[in-house]
Parts: C-alpha cells; structure tokens; sequence
C-alpha cells in the first residue's frame, strides 16, 4: 500500500487565510490516526472533538481523541503553546506528508485552525476509509476583532435550534460576534422574571401585515408570538461560548418599544393603551424619558439581562427614537428644564447617558446604533455606525470605538440580485461582490483614527423574512464575504479568486442543508 498514489487536493479556505505556502505532497488519514491535544482539559478536547465529529458525520471516519505532549509521526497534533505569542484568535497550521500541527497560544486560535483544517478536507458527503489533507503551511490571523452577525428576532421569532444552527454558521465562517436583537415593536422576545408581562402580553401580536407594508394595507388575521427563557437564553450562550462567539444582546431604548409599552402602559408618555405592532415603520410611542418609573425598569430589565451574557458589550439600540411624543409630554419637559436640556435630542442624550453609568457601573461596555451621536455622545460608548459610514467616521475621529454597518454593504435584508427573480424582500439591492468590495476603515480616517474600527457585521432585519430557511438565503452566501472583509487581509481581497474557493464552499453548504442564494452559481 505504500505505493500508492494520491491526488494533492487544492488548498481552497474561506476566508482566505492570511499567509497560505503550499507544500507537495499529501497527509492521509484513516480510522487509526491519532488525534492528539498536548493537555488533558475539556476545552481542547472539545476543540479536537469538531474535527473527529466533522470527519464521522461527512465521511463516516470514526476517530478519536488522545493526550500527548509533542507532535508525533502520523498523527495530528493539536497544541496549545502560550510561548508562541500570537494573538489570541491567531494559528499555525503545519500540513506535511508525516504530520499534522496545528499550534495557537489561546483556544480561539486552535478552533479557527480545525475550522481550516475541516476545509482542507473534501465539500461534500462521501463515505471515505481516508481522508487526504494537502500539504501546506498556514499562518493565520483575523484582521479586525468584531467579526459580527446580528439577528433580529423581534420581527420573526426563531427557534433555538435555528439560533444554535445560526452561531453554527458565524463559526464556521472565523465570526466571533452574534448580535441578538431582542425586543421590538413587534415582540418582547426574553423572559424578564420581574416583569412578566413582558412576555405574556409583549411578546405576541394579534396579526401581522401580509406583503409589503409601504403599500399593503391587508393583515393576515393570525395571532403570533415567540420567547426565549432565561434558561433557553443560557444554552445558547453557552452554545456560543464553546464556538468562540461572543453574544452581544440588544435591548431596545428608547424607541422600538411598543411591545414593552403595551406590557406596562404606564412607562409611556401618554399612559397608552398601546397594541404591539402589526405593520413594520417607526413608531411614535416611545418611553417617556420624563417618569423615574422608565429607568427604574430598564434598569431591573437590564440587572436580569446582563448576567445571562458573559460578554463585555451591552447594545441599546438607541435607533429611530421620534421626538413626537416627547415635545408634548408633560415629564419630559420637566426633566429637560430640571437637567438645562437645550432640545429633545439632548433629551436622548441624557437617556442614553444614564443607562450607560448604569451598564458601566456594572462593568459592561454600552455600544449602540448611530443616534447615540446625536445631541452628545455617551462618555464610553461604541457607536453602530449604520446610516451609512457616516456616524463610524464621527466617532472614531472623537476616539470612540466603532462596528461598521452600512446599509449599502452589510444590510442583508437587502435584495442580493434583481427583484423581480427574487422573494419579496425590504428593499435596496447589496449584490454579493458589493459585500465583498467592503472596506470597514473608511478612507477619511487617519491611520491614528482607523484603529477605532473594532470591524464589521451584517445585519439581519427580520420583516420580510418569516422563517429560518429565508434568513439562510438572505445571509447565504453574503456571509461568507463580510467574513473575508473582517478577517483578511486587505492585499488579498481578490473577487475572482473569492468566487474560485466558493466553488467548493457552496458545495459545504449544499451538505449541509444550507437554503443559499444561488444565483452567482449558475
Ligand atoms: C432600520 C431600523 C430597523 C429596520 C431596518 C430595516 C436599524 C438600526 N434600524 O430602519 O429596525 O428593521 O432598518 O432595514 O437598522
């Protein structure tokens, strides 16, 4: 058998690693292979265990883990070693015809590794008694540090094991942040021990409008609803935390907050009564920025939030927040001539500012959509630049930390080819090569200011996507592409050779079960 031949199968990563020496020859392993993990904790093993899982559930190889303090001869070696001083989400990977060393100083990196490693193996499902890895030498390390995907569950509820499949899917495409967005006009989605109704009333609406609402008037009569426990919140984080994504959660002030205000119509300006919403906009009821009671209940809402998400960052929205209520309110303007606030924006600054005290007081980082700019930014805060690049650009120049999210790149409720061969989507069209084309640090930063961009991530606004198969086909394949944006590096961005490695990428999906968008591969 040792003259046997083998075809060195072509190195094809998404995202393109960023220093990639092919070698000649093959690594070939079978049942008998050792995988081994240089020690005996649970983490690493856990690591090694996406390998021997990937390599049982595509090609039927069953495998298994063992402890060992080096490399070793026809064997894969999986070890962590903190003298090596990389970054924490940084590895090498060492493919030879004798062995196989992957080698990071954090765990991150070792799981970014296997996630090459899995894609050095062949795209598809085959019953195989070996599997042939190509000689190569990898060095690899991200670009930016928020590599994110967010979810909008408020508009559309989705199941927990679609949100398990979604962080699945953030993994495997080297994303380390999952934005939950987690209450809306159209739904309170998280179980608020304190404040049940929340939940009981919140988190369903009696209908929900059929086609698009800029020019629908037609329900569909169909009551909905959906919510996560507390204990569903922590099996996913925990879910998450064993993939190296962070879960960043959003609780939504002071606008997009029917639900909440239908809940406990006391916390709005009027005193309501209030009905979560049944169409998509922007909505006049807010909370009153006026009444104590608002950030006395923010601020329980927030206690039970935050020990449920280990992560450093809290997000408030802090988007779309009309002043129409707030001119007319009694407290409000109260509270603007007690505080010498000179407009209802200053109003909102002075909101956002003091859930911030709270957040940081408590030891978390408040980041929030680009409104959080208007009428004096928070002293701490990241800012969500979406409104286009603009608010990015002005925080960072104010040394502010900042996560690009443009519509024009990085909105993929947007339509991904033309409309008329395409689903009914929100509108606006971010063709997959306009995603690819991103570039996060926008060129009027200087170099000084261009570190403030922490990174990228898509978002996924949920109005006109009902289930989990259409998010799949709004994000697929453009998450591949924000991927390659935020983890290499900018020299290598080449479309052409992008859509080469997609080639076998789409075929990953196609074993997956993954419903993507494949009208760039015809
Ligand atoms: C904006 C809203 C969002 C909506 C989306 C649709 C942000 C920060 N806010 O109007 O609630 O679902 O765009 O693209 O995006």
């Amino acid at each position: 058998c040792s003259t046997k031949q083998y075809t060195r199968p072509e190195v094809k990563i998404v995202p393109e690693p960023a220093k990639v020496v092919n070698a000649d020859g093959v690594f070939v392993l079978n049942e008998k292979t050792p995988i081994l993990v240089n020690e005996d904790n649970p983490e690493l093993k856990q690591i090694a265990g996406f390998l021997t899982e990937q390599l049982s559930d595509f090609y039927g190889l069953n495998t298994s883990v063992d402890v060992a303090d080096s490399p070793q001869k026809r064997a894969i070696f999986i070890g962590l070693d903190k003298s090596l001083n990389l970054g924490k989400e940084a590895y090498n990977l060492s493919v030879t015809p004798k062995q196989i060393v992957l080698k990071a100083s954090a765990p991150n990196g070792l799981f970014y590794g296997v996630q090459t490693l899995i894609q050095l193996l062949p795209p598809s499902r085959q019953q195989l008694t070996e599997a042939v890895f190509p000689a190569v030498e990898i060095e690899d390390a991200p670009r930016f540090s928020w590599r994110g995907m967010h979810l909008d569950v408020g508009r559309h509820f989705m199941p927990v094991d679609f949100v398990k499949k979604y962080i699945d899917y953030i993994a495997m495409n080297k994303m380390n942040v999952f934005h939950w967005h987690l209450t809306e006009d159209q739904g309170w989605r998280i179980e608020i021990k304190k404040y049940p109704k929340l939940t009981e009333i919140g988190s369903k609406r009696k209908e929900t409008i059929i086609g698009h609402a800029h020019e629908s008037k037609e329900y569909d009569g169909t009551p909905y609803g959906g919510f996560y426990t507390q204990d569903e919140i922590k099996d996913v984080v925990a879910y998450a935390k064993a993939r190296y994504v962070t879960v960043v959660p959003e609780i939504e002030l002071p606008g997009h907050a029917l639900a909440a205000l239908a809940s406990y119509p006391e916390l709005g300006c009027t005193g309501g009564p209030y009905e979560v919403a049944t169409t998509w906009g922007v909505f006049d009821d807010v909370y009153c920025a006026g009444k104590e009671n608002t950030f006395k209940f923010l601020e329980d809402v927030i206690s039970e939030v935050m020990p449920l998400f280990p992560g450093e960052y809290f997000h408030i929205g802090g988007d779309e927040c009309p002043k129409t209520q707030w001119k007319k309110c009694p407290y409000c303007q109260a509270r603007m001539k007690k505080e010498g606030l000179k407009n209802e924006h200053e109003l909102q600054s002075y909101f956002v500012q003091r859930i911030e005290k709270f957040l940081n007081e408590h030891g978390k980082k408040m980041i929030g959509w680009d409104e959080i700019l208007e009428g004096g930014l928070a002293p701490n805060a990241t800012v969500m630049s979406w409104r286009g690049e603009e608010g990015g650009i002005a925080a960072a120049q104010a040394h502010h930390d900042a996560v690009m999210t443009p519509g024009n790149y990085c909105y993929f409720d947007h339509y991904q080819a033309d409309p008329k061969t395409q689903p009914l989507a929100i509108g606006g069209l971010t063709p997959l090569k306009e995603v690819y084309e991103y570039e996060p640090i926008p060129k009027e930063l200087s170099a000084e200011e261009g570190k403030y961009i922490l990174g990228a991530q898509g978002n996924v606004w949920t109005e006109y996507m009902k289930t989990p198969e259409r998010v799949e086909y709004m994000v697929f394949p453009r998450i591949a592409a924000l991927a390659e944006v935020v983890w290499s590096p900018k020299a290598s961005r080449n479309y052409d050779d992008f859509m080469s490695r997609m080639q076998d990428e789409v075929k990953r999906y196609d074993a997956l079960g993954i419903n993507y968008c494949k009208v760039e591969f015809q």
